[in-house]
């Protein structure tokens, strides 16, 4: 995982490996691919995503001669995007290959999703030959126009940095600026690389420390800010995080502030939820229990990167006033409705660990919330035999969870699953509930599993999301990797027939646990169950937990209304909101 404090490790490794250029002819020159390849070893990269086309296939080539960073193949180009995606959520950064157009346009989805979920993913594409421009030539993949620049144009509006390279010259420029970007912004790039220029030659790669540097904090408004925080947080404190980096740096105020912590849905998982100070997951009137309760009724809250959205706010009907926040941004700090600019989240929660005190008083909110807690009941053991429940299969799922797993949660009602499963420390949680595109959490899980082989990895997702990226469990099957999915066959978009519902909610069924038999051919290893009762769910299980040479998919087939108490609040209010009359001018 690349973090910030990580940084100055990666740094001489770079320099190390600043010599390891594959394909060069001499050692003061090297073909562009062959620099691109060097690059993505430099910043940590042990693997690249890729689909293959006639506008990429001498950069693959020129990809591969580079052993040290592995080739991974996807089935289609958006789940290409996503893989990367999921790759960089357990590495902290990741790249993907692709064709000109009828690849690239696809990626674009996915690397939206990263723009939206702050993620460095590096997206880079063939394109047509340098001497095709200008030369009239009407070439295939394209709009059929003489225009090649549209690409690069679309590819602005989704990314910190996009550049297109167009001679040899200028690519390790160009090349260097995209991924520098793409490490201080935390978002995604991209780069055009021509297919004639991917084994031209350009200048060597040097020891380029500089493109894993963080900006640093203006030292004034640092300082000023921290000032007017620490003045702020005189009495009780109730913080929230999504993570930005300044995970261990949010912690450690945390704990000198003395004060409860509450996480929001992204952030689950990124402060320990057996810690004393855990009081919950901060999700409006859907939190958990009583955790709203203290958030809302707090004379101070400090969230650190937050995301409020229609969402996350619950269609518009919870946020804590501004006038009671210090609300953090990667790079600026509001305290009480003033804003400090160039103050990166990290460097601002460290700085002020450092300056506020223990306040016993803060202790308070913890003693209240103990107090007013609503013990949660363990769910019973259902009858073995019974049909199975949306109760039933979480409550098995939740044994699943060790304190290695990533849970990962898709859109859906899988969400509130997750959101309702509890942590022990050292699991992780990944959700992608700012873009929130269906189909996500396939090729993300492939992709992390990828990053993370030693981690247990377990995907809970609905049938109508799997219905867009099922086709990357292959991938999983090739590379034997053995991620545990929980497919939740509910007949259709129950998350949307609590939103507003029709006969556009239904969907077709499919056969997915026999689908595994498909993806494993002559020669996979991946195993397919469906669990009808409780009895059927927990030999699966146990099957699954015992199966390492490839996944294994878990059909549960639950009834098409059987949702969480909590999909039908905030179904109802986010469908109130959405159902807003026009406003006059
Ligand atoms: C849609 C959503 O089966 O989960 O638990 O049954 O709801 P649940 P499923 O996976 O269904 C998902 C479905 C159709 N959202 O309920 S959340 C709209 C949507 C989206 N992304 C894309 N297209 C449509 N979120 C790419
Ligand atoms: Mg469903």
């Amino acid at each position: 995982m690349i973090t910030t404090t990580e940084v100055r490790t990666k740094r001489s490794a770079a320099q190390k490996h600043s010599s390891t250029a594959n394909g060069n002819s001499s050692a003061s020159t090297v073909t562009i691919g062959s620099y691109l390849a060097t690059r993505l070893e430099q910043i940590g990269l042990k693997h690249h995503f890729a689909v293959a086309g006639d506008y990429n296939l001498v950069l693959l080539d020129q990809l591969l001669l580079n052993e040290n960073v592995k080739q991974v193949y996807c089935c289609n180009e958006l789940d290409c995007g996503f893989a990367a995606e999921g790759y960089a959520r357990a590495h902290g950064a990741a790249a993907c290959v692709v064709t000109y157009t009828v690849g690239a346009l696809s990626a674009f989805n996915a690397l939206a999703s990263a723009y939206a979920e702050s993620l460095p993913v590096i997206l880079i594409s063939g394109s047509p030959n340098t001497n095709d421009l200008g030369a009239s030539h009407l070439l295939h993949h394209t709009l059929g126009t003489l225009n090649f620049g549209y690409q690069l144009e679309m590819a602005r509006h989704i990314t910190c940095e996009a550049v297109a390279i167009t001679h040899p010259e200028e690519a390790p420029a160009l090349i260097d600026k995209a991924i520098r970007a793409a490490f201080r912004n935390r978002k995604p790039v991209y780069i055009e690389i021509p297919c004639n220029l991917a084994a031209a030659l350009c200048s060597a790669p040097g020891p380029r420390a500089s493109l894993l540097d963080f900006p640093e904090s203006d030292p004034a408004s640092l300082a000023a800010a921290v000032d007017a925080a620490s003045a702020f947080l005189r009495t009780a404190v109730r913080p929230m995080l999504r993570s930005y980096g300044g995970v261990s740096a949010f912690r450690d105020l945390a704990e000198t502030v003395g004060c409860a912590v509450a996480v929001m849905p992204s952030a689950k998982g990124f402060f320990p939820e057996e810690h004393a100070q855990f009081i919950g997951t901060y999700l409006g009137s859907v939190s958990s229990p009583g955790c709203s309760e203290l958030v809302e009724s707090a004379d101070a809250v400090l969230a650190a990167g937050p995301i409020f959205n229609d969402y996350t706010t619950v269609g518009w009907s919870s946020q804590p006033a501004v006038s009671k926040t210090i609300h953090v941004d990667p790079d600026r700090v509001h305290v009480a409705g003033v804003t400090y600019s160039d103050v990166f989240l990290n460097d601002f929660l460290e700085a002020l660990a450092q300056a506020v005190k223990k306040n016993p008083k803060n202790a308070t909110t913890l003693i209240e919330f103990q107090r007013t807690r609503v013990e949660s009941v363990q769910p019973a053991v259902a009858d073995p035999d019974a049909p199975l429940t949306r109760a039933e299969m979480c409550r098995q799922i939740q044994d699943v969870i060790d304190r290695n797993t990533t849970l990962i949660v898709e859109t859906g009602d899988s969400w509130f699953n997750g959101f309702n499963m509890a942590l022990p420390d050292g699991a992780k949680f990944e959700i992608e509930m700012q873009y929130g595109h269906i189909g996500w959490s396939v090729p993300a899980t492939f992709g992390y599993a990828v990053a993370a082989p030693d981690r247990r990895i377990v995907l809970m997702v609905g049938d109508g999301s799997f219905q867009l990226t099922a086709q990357e469990v292959c991938q999983m099957v090739r590379l034997g990797l053995p991620v545990i999915i929980f497919l939740i066959n509910n007949r259709g978009y129950t998350i949307e027939v609590e939103i507003h519902d029709g006969p556009y909610n239904n969907i077709k069924n499919w056969d997915y646990a026999g689908i595994m038999n498909v993806f494993n051919a002559t020669d996979g290893n991946g195993r397919g169950f469906r669990a009808t009762n409780g009895k059927e769910l927990s030999t699966a299980i146990n099957q699954a937990l015992a199966h390492k040479t490839g996944p294994t998919l878990i059909e549960c087939t639950i009834d098409r209304d059987d949702c969480t108490k909590q999909l039908m609040e905030w179904g109802s209010r986010v469908a109130a909101a959405n159902g807003r009359p026009a406003q006059r001018a």
